[in-house]
């Protein structure tokens, strides 16, 4: 009777604690929206005090079946530049506001005309809601890329996420995944407030038409979209189905400061039983939870229920005497019974009298102590076995053996400048266990750590990205073949480490900073002098060469540019990150490969067929050449839009005549006209659009070399250095001033608008830099 009687009260208490936890409302206030519920401290209609403030005013507009939620007008979102919507909400949750989305395209014809086109964004005029992480920006389509950027004036944060999406056929693209192949994804820094979203192209879709006539670009929540490949790509409505289905998620928070700054003033709104929770930090507001054990509303009075656990067996059994107490519950045994009444089944055994023979049970005590002493020592051993065995694992499936071999083989052909395969403890033990303290940076392909061996040789220490099955032997041969290198221009690899998940590759250490840091940083330590850029070139240019021609295979750097060129204590070049370098068979020119690179320094042919030779690297270098002629970066946002990006400005500059206009006046000044001229000319032949019509690094290097031994003529001293400078406006020019119409010119001046020197990597843009 009394079980029977007390499930009765159970489940009567069940159907009557929805209607208990249904104050999610201040009383008299509506709940729902046709299907959208929406609790306290939002609120249904306009000044209606059914909010906790303005901000959070749903107004519910009947005139639509079902009815729509939207959210108040500083907070809209547009397509376009005159189209200003309401934002629909379709979900609130403790954290997050959904709401409906825009999706930004364009559509071209067989032609490549543009015949359709719209943007996307959003903008909060309030500082209760941001754009959470869950977001990602997409751009859809075979010939596209796309950018998500603030609305400037209006968010305080400058920041350009993006990622380009190619394919050349259908075949190419793999459903269900965004990396680059029809569809890509990256993330957004957090906090943003506004963002609008475009998609551009690269060849206007002509050559991808027949299965693919638009772009498309958006932000929304990752775990929400699915990409379905080639179909996408045809259906005619496939921005207003993503808009329907690929919410935008906005965090939401109270007030605008820190958990402290509210306590104890009017402000403060989480009630009883609750805690406050500060968001971002105490930066961005606060929220309010349910302490454990207590659920409910916690923004409206009297706060936070106390759950009553013993209603609940399933989650809470107890076999025994079940006591509901403030935010937890007390399980005794029935009389007569002990031990712990919340293990299921038999919690409770018999109490054993106590008059037994003491001795026994000390006795079995001990006992029990050592075998269960016994089986620990047993557990920690078999633990440490598998640790033994899950490195032996890594250390194969990294490619242990091969590498094994290689280094055998090699050393027995008498290279013995082989180094070594470092053990996880040492590589711990040099960057205290990989402790943040010791990052010195991160790339694309992974985090770079200083290290201190044990005979106290400086390291850099890094750690790849995980990487799968298929790269391993293309990574060991890049490793066999970085070890054989030695160019006192390329970065030393020491050695590695095979035993952890993801290979450690350690390097020697290059005290000095990037070239690019030297050029850009406004902190940098001091102006390079021409001298020092020349010979800085003709080193990388030489190293570039060496691996393009003296090694046994070529290798293509893929990844050239200033912040891959490091400087020692004596400002000499050590070329690195050969993260993304490959080898090409000797009997190939060119293999095709995932483009991969930096925006700024990517040759557009490869970028456009995807066909890798050693000029790809060559067009990158070009590009180096000119920051170092310029001490411009190669893409700048800060610049005019026809001055964004750093290569097409060049070749403009050169078109018109203006060149001097361009290069940094220091360089002017200390170079001399000679050099200048026949650089820029070099410069301009390493940025042709058809890779046959570039030097080979060989020549580039030989070329600057001899360059760097003409005897210098220093302009300011020069008589004639008026003349030099009037000449070249006059236009008397050389064949070098003859820039031929790029047609290269136009399509980068489209694309430079929209890039971000930020960007690194095509391919999943993982953290902005
Ligand atoms: C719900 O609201 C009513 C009216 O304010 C109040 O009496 C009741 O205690 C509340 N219930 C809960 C579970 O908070
Ligand atoms: C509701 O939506 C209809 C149709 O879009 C619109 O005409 C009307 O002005 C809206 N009403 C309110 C109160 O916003
Ligand atoms: C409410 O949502 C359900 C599914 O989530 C849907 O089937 C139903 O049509 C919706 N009702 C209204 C009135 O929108
Ligand atoms: C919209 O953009 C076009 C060109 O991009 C411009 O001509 C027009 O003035 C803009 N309209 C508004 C209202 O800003
Ligand atoms: C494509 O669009 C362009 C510009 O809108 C137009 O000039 C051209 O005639 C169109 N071509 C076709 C085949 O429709
Ligand atoms: C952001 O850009 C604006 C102009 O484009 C500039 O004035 C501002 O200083 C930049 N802010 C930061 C933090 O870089
Ligand atoms: C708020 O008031 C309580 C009690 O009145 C006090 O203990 C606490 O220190 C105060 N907190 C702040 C931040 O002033
Ligand atoms: C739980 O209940 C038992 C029996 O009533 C009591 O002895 C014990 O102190 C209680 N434990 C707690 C934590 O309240
Ligand atoms: C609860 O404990 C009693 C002994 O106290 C035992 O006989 C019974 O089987 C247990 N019930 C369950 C469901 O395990
Ligand atoms: C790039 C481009 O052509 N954008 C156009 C998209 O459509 C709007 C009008 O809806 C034009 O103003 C833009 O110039």
């Amino acid at each position: 009777m009394l079980p029977l009687f007390s499930l009765l009260l159970h489940l009567s208490h069940l159907s009557l604690s929805p209607a208990a936890a249904t104050n999610i409302t201040i009383p008299g206030c509506p709940a729902t929206c046709g299907n959208l519920t929406v609790p306290y401290p939002f609120g249904i209609g306009i000044n209606s005090g059914c909010s906790i403030g303005p901000w959070f005013d749903i107004s519910c507009n009947t005139s639509f079946d079902p009815p729509k939620a939207f959210l108040p007008a500083d907070l809209f979102s547009y397509t376009g530049n005159t189209s200003f919507h309401r934002v629909e909400v379709v979900d609130i949750s403790d954290e997050h506001v959904r709401v409906k989305n825009t999706v930004a395209f364009k559509c071209f014809n067989q032609t490549g005309g543009l015949v359709r086109n719209q943007t996307s964004g959003l903008v909060v005029q309030n500082s209760y809601f941001t754009l959470s992480e869950r977001n990602k920006v997409f751009a859809i389509g075979c010939d596209d890329y796309a950018f998500a950027s603030p609305v400037s004036g209006i968010e305080g944060k400058n920041f350009t996420s993006g990622c380009v999406s190619v394919c050349s056929g259908a075949q190419d693209v793999t459903v269900g995944s965004c990396s680059g192949m029809g569809c890509c994804a990256t993330s957004l820094p957090t906090g943003l407030t506004t963002y609008v979203a475009d998609v551009f192209t690269i060849f206007s879709h002509i050559e991808v038409w027949s299965f693919d006539k638009c772009g498309y670009a958006f932000l929304g929540e990752e775990s929400a979209f699915s990409f379905q490949g080639p179909s996408d790509f045809l259906d005619p409505d496939f921005s207003i189905r993503t808009a329907e289905t690929v919410p935008v998620v906005l965090n939401w928070v109270i007030g605008s400061h820190s958990c402290r700054d509210y306590q104890n003033t009017s402000d403060y709104h989480c009630q009883a039983n609750s805690d406050c929770v500060d968001f971002d930090g105490g930066n961005g507001g606060y929220r309010c939870s349910c302490k454990s054990g207590y659920l409910g509303n916690p923004y409206l009075s009297p706060g936070c229920h106390d759950i009553d656990e013993c209603a609940d067996p399933k989650t809470n059994p107890c076999n025994g005497t079940c006591t509901n107490l403030p935010g937890t519950f007390n399980c005794s045994c029935l009389h007569g019974f002990e031990g712990d009444g919340r293990k299921d089944g038999s919690g409770c055994t018999a109490r054993s009298s106590k008059s037994p023979a003491l001795k026994l049970s000390l006795g079995m005590g001990i006992g029990f102590l050592s075998i269960f002493i016994a089986m620990g020592w047993l557990y920690f051993s078999h633990q440490r076995r598998k640790v033994v065995k899950l490195r032996e694992k890594f250390f194969l499936k990294n490619g242990g053996m091969l590498l094994k071999q290689q280094f055998g083989s090699i050393e027995s052909g008498g290279v013995n400048r082989l180094n070594k395969i470092f053990t996880t403890e040492e590589l711990e033990k040099a960057t205290k266990n990989f402790s943040n303290t010791m990052i010195l940076g991160r790339g694309g392909y992974g985090t770079v750590y200083k290290g201190v061996l044990i005979d106290g040789t400086i390291v850099a220490i890094k750690k790849s990205r995980v990487m799968d099955e298929s790269q391993i032997e293309q990574f060991i041969n890049e490793v066999v073949i970085l070890t054989q290198i030695n160019h006192r221009n390329v970065v030393k690899l020491l050695g590695c480490c095979l035993e952890t998940e993801v290979p450690l590759l350690v390097y020697e250490c290059v005290s000095n900073g990037t070239l690019f840091h030297h050029i850009h940083a406004n902190d940098s330590p001091t102006w390079l002098s021409w001298d020092n850029r020349l010979r800085i070139a003709v080193e990388s240019a030489g190293a570039l060469a060496y691996l393009h021609s003296a090694t046994s295979k070529p290798i293509i750097h893929r990844d050239v540019k200033s912040a891959n060129i490091l400087l020692d204590e004596n400002l000499v070049t050590k070329i690195s990150d050969f993260g993304a370098s490959r080898l090409i068979p000797l009997d190939q020119k060119q293999v095709t490969t995932l483009v991969q690179g930096t925006i700024g320094y990517l040759d557009p042919e490869y970028f456009h067929t995807s066909q890798l030779t050693d000029k790809s690297d060559v067009y990158s270098f070009g590009v180096v050449l000119l920051e170092l002629l310029t001490g411009k970066k190669p893409l700048c946002m800060d610049r005019d839009q026809a001055q964004r990006n750093l290569a097409t400005y060049f070749l403009v500059s050169l078109r018109e005549n203006n060149l001097f206009q361009i290069l940094d006046p220091r360089v002017v000044r200390e170079g001399s006209l000679e050099q200048l001229e026949a650089i820029a000319s070099l410069v301009k032949r390493c940025l042709s659009m058809n890779g046959y019509d570039r030097p080979t690094m060989k020549e580039v290097a030989m070329e600057l070399d001899g360059l760097r031994k003409l005897i210098k003529q220093p302009w300011i001293n020069q008589p004639g250095s008026e003349y030099g400078l009037s000449r070249i406006h006059e236009g008397e020019q050389s064949d070098l001033y003859n820039v031929s119409t790029n047609p290269y010119v136009d399509s980068m001046e489209a694309s430079s608008l929209y890039s971000s020197d930020q960007i690194h990597s095509f391919y999943p843009v993982d953290e902005p830099r």
